[in-house]
């Protein structure tokens, strides 16, 4: 084994590219800081610590690929542990932004959160019958998704008349619809379709995800911070 890349290892291919755009993603936040309003900052922040957090989880997974050719999975389970639970507090967030934010909202996202990655990691690591694990996982993620459109995060957000907030935040739970979808996806087929699949999977999942859900915060940021400085000039 050579902790050199190898010609035609996609997988492998697949870690080295995550680990970059998450390391690029993660520098140009920082180095963007200065174009937000000082009430973006702290949402500013938790994005750059989603995708700077996820680089540095990337480094090591890429190694642990290039060595062994198995599913780094212990590293990954801590990775999303931290990530996914910033990615709850952007919505709160907002919310609270929008002037309607409640604990509550945030509290039930991080238990759903929790519950889904616990019993995708019990089920992937074989503790548990995989696919009880999966339905489980499942069953939390639709709470998730019921909470951000249906439930009192979504009902918060309708209340509010601020159009580029409000229309953020439907971009922002569209990603949990649709791009978290390819997360189980791959769990499914990689459970039987082997560990190179589902690698590949996650690494494009979390690519889309964490850069392009912290992106969007971004561009939120950035284009509210425009508005303020219109106003006071
Ligand atoms: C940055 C990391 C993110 C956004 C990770 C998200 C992970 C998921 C949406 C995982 C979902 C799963 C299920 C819905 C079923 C069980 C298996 C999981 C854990 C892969």
């Amino acid at each position: 084994m050579s902790i050199f890349l190898q010609v035609g290892d996609l997988t492998g291919f697949s870690f080295f590219l995550a680990s970059m755009a998450l390391l690029a993603a993660t520098i140009f936040f920082l180095l963007e800081r200065r174009s937000v309003h000082r009430k973006w900052g702290l949402s500013l922040t938790i994005a750059t610590l989603i995708t700077g957090i996820a680089a540095l989880h990337y480094h090591y997974m890429k190694h642990a690929w290039l060595l062994s050719s198995t599913s780094p999975t212990e590293i990954r389970y801590i990775d999303w542990l931290l990530t996914v639970p910033l990615m709850c507090i952007e919505f709160y967030l907002i919310l609270r932004a929008l002037g309607h934010a409640s604990r509550h909202i945030l509290y039930r996202l991080f238990g759903y959160s929790i519950g889904m990655l616990l019993f995708g990691y019990l089920g992937e690591t074989l503790l548990i019958e995989p696919m009880l694990g999966f339905g489980v996982g499942l069953i939390f993620w639709g709470l998730i998704i019921f909470e951000v459109f249906k439930g009192e995060a979504a009902k918060a957000m309708e209340l509010s008349s601020h159009l580029m907030l409000k229309s953020s935040f439907k971009l922002l739970r569209l990603f949990i619809l649709i791009g978290w979808a390819i997360y189980p996806l791959g769990y499914y087929f990689g459970v039987s379709g082997g560990t190179e699949l589902l690698n590949v999977a996650y690494n494009l999942a979390d690519v889309i995800n964490k850069i392009g859900f912290s992106l969007v915060i971004y561009l939120l940021a950035r284009a509210d911070s425009q508005i303020d400085s219109q106003i006071t000039t």
